[in-house]
């Protein structure tokens, strides 16, 4: 039991580190623009999520999901497009009025 609890606090702790790495790289320019959808860093398409369909632990995992492999790049920015909720959607995350976020990486098209 000892060393299951132990590999929890590692893991938020790993999930730490990457939020701060990737602090500091929002810190300089994006490499790309969105296009029409909105050019933000990690941090901020964190907070814009709708974390309520999600427990503390599912939204670290995705966290570091999207920090590790979204970002390829690695400039700290992500594309994010937000939808207007709909009862469909409610349905389909069990939470009212959710708002679903299209989050993707901000790749070279020409223009920033
Ligand atoms: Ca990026």
């Amino acid at each position: 039991m000892n060393s299951r609890v132990t590999g929890v606090v590692l893991t938020a702790l790993t999930v730490a580190g990457l939020s701060v790495a990737s602090a500091q790289a929002a810190a300089a320019a994006p490499v790309a623009g969105c296009g029409s959808q909105q050019l933000v860093t990690l941090e901020q398409a964190f907070e814009l999520v709708d974390w309520r369909a999600y427990t503390a632990e599912e939204r670290a995992t995705i966290e570091a999901d999207v920090t590790l492999n979204y970002d390829k790049n690695r400039d700290g920015y992500v594309c994010i497009k937000q939808l207007a909720p709909n009862p469909g959607t409610d349905k389909q995350f069990g939470v009212e009025n959710y708002v679903v976020s299209l989050v993707g990486e901000n790749k070279a098209r020409g223009r920033l």
